[in-house]
């Protein structure tokens, strides 16, 4: 018999579909995208659309197995699940004898979007371990301390009220890959007429479809901005009464932007001093304007004040007064999620370090000593070697004997297969929980409809069992999946005005009460969830902090470095023109954007989505390519100090001279390096932030 399910995307992905899952004698058969929710409208994106076929792939991890052979060659027995969880504890108490609690430390990411098994599932586990605090600014944490600073922890405009706008610009933000259940909605209000720009350095897919691409400089957006602020100010287009309103530090940044003139930008940023202004002027003048704002803009050394350049734009105009305009950074800042339950920040030791995930590398490598070594890993939803930067060292570190590693996966991934424990992990409708969603205003049930094949287990349910073993009796541990969701939700919360379990469970999913597509204007009125209750333009003394919405809920990271009261431009770490040494041995700027058909690393081991989004690639303008002698479609190698990567060189104009573009996520057990081979793990200048779009490279014919 066919049964159907509601289900939810877990992947980490804006969009968080909500899905039917097709059943028949207890195996998952199909999935469609639920017609019902006006997001996904009825449709999944190629990388879903035979998820079943993920679920069952002949290479998912199905039992515990142990390491038995030299590390990273790929020799695993299976053991059981007794055998796994007693060697994992009795390996840490060891450790926790020896060196101490912090000698160990949890790696996760979204992997796993779901507020049970995701991101946060190990949290509360691994705090009332004393382990050390995994830092995790992977993606928007620079871009929500800007947001922060700026406006608050609001959901700014609904991504559905994009219908509503008139003059639409996607900044650094690749729709037609990666927010695809967004892009639809600006289509049609491109049909209504809207006016849709894409401010993007290269010509994305997206940038292709738009009615005006504009291509600054690598790293150079925040010049871009500033001027864009000095036209609007000095042409005489802000919404004055809006601005003194609503607004702090006005007359500051009028101050600091009366030197960032278009021509100023023009020489930075590449882009003509009379486009800046144009884009100034119909940005203004166009009601309602909305911005979107891409995580890919943080990714420059000024990524954050790029940010907060951009996040005052709506204000100086007053596009926050009409419905469908403003900006849109994550709406998850008004899902109300109780974080402190989940991780539990409470049960951190006083004193525990935090150590940060992007310098996965040179923390194992002792590049960057952190007092106490780390002598196990444990990682899950989340793979590191393809997905962080310094990979090299990465690898070199997992590669150490020293270190116990855990990987709990789908697949024996370029991070699992250096593991010394390999737990097998549940998939989409093998478990019960509620996805959380960075891109829009519902919530989303994913309901438990088959068994997992072999003997995986959900995350939760192997935290449960540690948390079991070391005797951990807080109520957190004893919960199962169900009662976790009635207690990680805030029920009573007015945007869940209707809503409980009983009701996900029957519909799939539920819009938060924040207002409808057709009336929400949360700043209409000023209203920023911000100290002053204003936009802040301008902010005292505030010191770098890292602010991402689902990093653990301990005291943020707080640098004591004073961040500039204002934005403005800061320049990248590695170009041409702020790093001349460098760039004479490396001149080619990279970019490392998300694959059209992989999310992330996942996929990228299936055959047919790699037949579809193609073999690596290195986009490369005929300028760079001739001045090389490398012809196209033939294998290039990328490399610098930090290592390299190969890919097929694809001549395009797509990319203008000093800038070449290979997309993430591809394996590097089946292909030479990857992207991240050759990207520093230095941060941005605000959050914490990684810097991936601020590497400068050298491409040779191989
Ligand atoms: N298909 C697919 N979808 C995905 C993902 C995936 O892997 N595949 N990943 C998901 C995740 S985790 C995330 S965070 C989102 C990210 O989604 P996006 O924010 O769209 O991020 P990217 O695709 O990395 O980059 C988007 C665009 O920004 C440009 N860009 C990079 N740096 C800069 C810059 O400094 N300035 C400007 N102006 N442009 C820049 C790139 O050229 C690229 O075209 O996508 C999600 N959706
Ligand atoms: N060069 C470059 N690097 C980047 C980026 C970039 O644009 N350029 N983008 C960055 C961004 S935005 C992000 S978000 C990060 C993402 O970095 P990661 O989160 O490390 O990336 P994924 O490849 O999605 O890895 C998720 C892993 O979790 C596993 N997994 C999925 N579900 C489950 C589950 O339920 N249980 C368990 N145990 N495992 C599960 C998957 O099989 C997969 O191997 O990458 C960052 N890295
Ligand atoms: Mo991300």
């Amino acid at each position: 018999m066919k049964t159907s399910h509601p289900g939810g995307c877990p992947h980490d992905c804006p969009d968080t579909c909500a899905m039917v899952f097709e059943v028949e004698d207890g195996k998952l058969t199909g999935v469609k995208g639920n017609s019902d929710h006006p997001m996904t409208r009825g449709g999944l994106c190629g990388k879903l659309n035979d998820y079943e076929k993920r679920h069952y792939h002949p290479d998912r991890l199905l039992y515990p197995m142990r390491r038995s052979g030299p590390k990273g060659t790929h020799q695993f027995e299976r053991i059981s699940w007794n055998e796994a969880l007693d060697e994992i504890v009795s390996r840490w108490q060891l450790i926790i004898a020896e060196h101490g609690p912090q000698a160990i430390m949890p790696y996760s990411y979204l992997g796993n979007q779901g507020l049970v098994h995701g991101l946060n599932g190990g949290d509360a586990f691994f705090n009332r371990l004393g382990a050390t605090v995994t830092e995790r600014t992977f993606c928007g944490e620079g871009s929500s301390t800007a947001w922060l600073l700026t406006v608050g922890p609001t959901a700014g405009v609904d991504p559905e009220s994009f219908i509503h706008a008139k003059y639409i610009i996607l900044w650094a933000c690749n729709s037609v890959s990666t927010n695809l259940h967004h892009w639809h909605i600006v289509k049609e209000a491109q049909k209504k007429g809207a006016k849709i720009v894409v401010i993007d350095s290269y010509a994305s897919k997206t940038a292709k479809e738009a009615d005006w691409h504009i291509a600054p400089k690598p790293g150079t957006d925040g010049a871009l901005a500033m001027a864009m602020i000095h036209t609007i100010i000095e042409d005489g287009w802000v919404d004055q009464d809006y601005v003194e309103q609503y607004t702090v530090g006005f007359a500051d940044l009028k101050e600091r932007t009366k030197t960032r003139t278009p021509e100023w930008a023009e020489e930075i940023t590449g882009v003509p001093a009379h486009v800046i202004r144009t884009l100034a002027r119909e940005y203004a003048t166009t009601q309602p304007a909305a911005i979107r704002l891409g995580v890919a803009l943080e990714r420059h050394h000024g990524g954050g004040q790029s940010i907060r350049a951009v996040s005052c734009l709506p204000a100086l105009t007053g596009a926050w007064r009409h419905v469908g305009g403003g900006a849109l950074q994550f709406p998850v800042w008004e899902h109300p999620y109780k974080f402190d339950v989940i991780c539990r920040p409470d049960l951190i030791p006083e004193g525990t370090r935090v150590v940060n995930a992007l310098q996965l590398g040179r923390v194992l490598t002792n590049e960057a000593p952190t007092g106490i070594p780390i002598k196990s890993l444990m990682c899950w939803n989340a793979n590191p070697v393809t997905q962080a930067p310094e990979t090299d060292k990465i690898v070199q570190g997992l590669l150490n004997e020293d270190l116990f590693m855990v990987s709990a996966e789908h697949f024996i991934t370029d991070t699992a297969m250096y593991a010394d424990i390999l737990l097998p992990a549940s998939m989409g409708a093998e478990m019960e929980d509620m996805i959380l969603s960075w891109g829009h205003l519902y919530l989303t049930y994913n309901a438990k409809c088959v068994d997992s094949p072999g003997e995986a287990i959900p995350n939760n349910e192997i935290f449960r069992r540690l948390a079991s073993r070391f005797g951990f009796q807080e109520a957190n541990f004893q919960w199962t999946d169900s009662e976790c969701l009635e207690h990680y939700v805030n029920w009573d919360a007015p945007a869940c005005e209707g809503i409980n379990l009983a009701y996900l469970r029957e519909h799939g999913f539920a819009r938060l009460k924040v207002g409808t597509k057709d009336d929400r204007a949360p700043h209409k009125q000023g209203n920023f969830p911000t100290p002053s209750g204003k936009c802040q333009l301008k902010v005292e003394g505030a010191t770098n902090f890292v602010a991402g919405p689902f990093r653990q809920m301990y005291e943020g990271f707080q640098s004591g470095q004073l961040l500039d009261p204002l934005p403005d431009y800061v320049a990248p770490r590695e170009s041409v023109l702020s790093n001349q040494i460098l760039a004479k041995k490396y001149p080619l700027t990279i970019f490392s954007p998300k694959s059209h058909g992989f999310l992330n690393s996942c996929y990228a081991n299936m055959d047919n989505k790699i037949k579809s989004q193609g073999e690596q690639f290195v986009l490369i303008n005929s300028v760079d390519a001739d001045l090389r002698g490398i012809k196209h479609g033939e294998k290039v190698r990328v490399f610098n100090e930090r290592g390299a990567f190969e890919g097929n060189a694809r001549i395009t104009d797509d990319v203008t001279p000093g800038l070449i573009v290979a997309t993430l996520g591809y394996w590097r057990q089946l292909n030479k390096g990857t992207v991240n081979s050759i990207s520093s793990a230095e941060f941005v200048n605000m959050g914490n932030a990684p810097s991936f779009s601020d590497n400068l490279v050298q491409v040779e014919a191989t």
